[in-house]
C-alpha cells in the first residue's frame, strides 16, 4: 500500500473497468477486516475492564470450560464472512480471465516476458513492440501471457491485478483504461537479478491516436536520412543485430532475444527505465548491467565515441 513511489501509482486509484472491480474486492476486504478487529477490540478492553481483579477480593472465578454457545458462535461467523468475502472476488477473479469474444473481433495482444524486459505482439496487426505496450482507452484487450525463460508476473497496479507468465503454458487476461496515459507496470514475481528493475509502461491512447500508431508502427520510418544516421546504421548492423530487430528495413532479422527497436525514439523510456534522452542511450549502451543487474544486454563499452554518437543518432531516428 505505501511502497509506490508516486503516490497515486496505484490500486486505490484505478483507472479501468479491472482495476474498480479489484478496488471493490479489495475495499470490501478492509470492511470486513476492520469490522472483525473492532468487535475483538471492543470486547477486549470490555473484558478487561470489567473482570479485572478488585482490590480486596482474592477469590478464584468460577471456572469454566468449553462452552457450545461460544464455540459455535465464533466458527459460524468467520464462516459467513468468508462466504461474503468469497463470492465478489472469484467472480471478479474469473470475469477478469474471460475469454476474447469471438464475433466481435477484439484487440489482442501476446505478451512474453523475457529476463529483464517485456515484448508485445499484436498478432491481429502484425506489429512488434517491447518495453511499452500502447492500447487504445475505453476497450477491454485481451492479454495472451506467457514466458521466454523464468515466471514472472505482469502487473498495472491502476489497471488490473496480477497475472503470472509461465513458460510453456499460456494465461489470459484483460485489461482495459478509460483515461488516456502512461501507466506504470512492474514485474510481480521474483525472477533474478534485474527482477526490481523489470518495469514496462502501458500507453493508453484515444481510439484514433491508437490507430496513428498502428499505421506508423506498420510502416515505420527507419531509413537514416543524414550522414550520421547512415553510419550509425552501419555500426548497429554491425554490432546489435545479430540481437535487436527493426522493422521497415532490410535487416528484419529473428531478434527474438532482445527487444525490437522500431520506433524506438518514441519510447519515452530505455529499458522501461531510463528517461529516453541522448545521455542515457549512451550509459545503458556503454554499461546496460550497471543499469539493470543481470542483463542479457553486453556492454558495449569499446566503441568509440564517434561511433557512439551515430549510433545514438541512428537509434534516436526511428519512429
Ligand atoms: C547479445 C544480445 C544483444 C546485443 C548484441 C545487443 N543488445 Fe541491446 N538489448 C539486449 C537485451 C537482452 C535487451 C533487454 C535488456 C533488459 O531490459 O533487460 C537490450 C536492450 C536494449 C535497448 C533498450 C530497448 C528498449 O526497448 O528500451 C537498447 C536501446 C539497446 N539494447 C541497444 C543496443 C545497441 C545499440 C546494440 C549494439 C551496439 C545492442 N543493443 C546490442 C540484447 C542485446
Ligand atoms: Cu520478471
Amino acid at each position: 500500500m505505501t511502497g509506490c513511489e508516486e503516490p497515486d501509482r496505484t490500486v486505490f486509484s484505478p483507472k479501468g473497468e479491472a482495476g474498480e472491480g479489484s478496488l471493490d474486492v479489495i475495499m470490501l476486504s478492509i470492511y470486513i477486516m476492520t469490522f472483525v478487529v473492532a468487535v475483538v477490540l471492543a470486547i477486549f478492553i470490555y473484558v478487561l475492564i470489567r473482570y479485572r481483579q478488585k482490590p480486596g477480593d482474592n477469590s478464584i472465578p468460577k471456572q469454566v470450560e468449553g462452552s457450545m454457545k461460544l464455540e459455535m458462535l465464533w466458527t459460524v461467523i468467520p464462516i459467513i464472512l468468508l462466504a461474503i468475502l468469497a463470492v465478489p472476488t472469484l467472480t471478479h477473479t474469473f470475469s477478469l480471465a474471460e475469454e476474447a469474444p469471438k464475433d466481435e473481433d477484439p484487440l489482442r495482444v501476446k505478451v512474453t516476458a523475457h529476463q529483464y524486459w517485456w515484448e508485445f505482439e499484436y498478432p491481429d496487426l502484425g506489429i512488434k513492440t517491447a518495453q511499452q505496450l500502447h492500447i487504445p482507452t475505453d476497450e477491454k484487450v485481451y492479454l495472451e501471457l506467457t514466458s521466454d525463460d523464468v515466471i514472472h508476473a505482469f502487473w498495472v497496479p491502476e489497471l488490473a491485478g496480477k497475472q503470472d507468465l509461465n513458460p510453456g503454458s499460456t494465461n489470459k487476461m484483460w485489461i482495459d483504461a478509460d483515461e488516456p496515459g502512461t501507466y506504470e507496470g512492474r514485474c510481480a514475481e521474483l525472477c533474478g537479478a534485474g527482477h526490481a528493475l523489470m518495469n514496462f509502461q502501458v500507453v493508453a491512447q484515444e481510439k484514433e491516436d491508437f490507430d496513428k500508431w498502428v499505421e506508423k508502427r506498420k510502416n515505420p520510418s527507419s531509413e537514416p536520412k543524414t550522414a550520421e544516421q547512415k553510419a550509425g546504421k552501419e555500426v548497429f548492423t554491425q554490432n546489435c543485430m545479430s540481437c535487436h530487430a527493426i522493422d521497415g528495413t532490410q535487416m528484419k532479422t529473428k531478434g527474438e532475444k532482445a527487444p525490437n527497436l522500431t520506433g524506438f525514439a518514441e519510447r519515452n523510456k530505455i529499458a522501461g527505465l531510463l528517461e529516453n534522452n541522448d545521455e542515457n542511450l549512451e550509459k545503458w549502451m556503454k554499461h546496460p548491467e550497471q543499469v539493470k543487474p543481470g542483463t542479457y544486454m553486453p556492454s558495449f563499452d569499446f566503441l568509440s565515441d564517434e561511433d557512439m554518437d551515430n549510433l545514438k543518432a541512428y537509434l534516436q531516428s526511428l519512429e
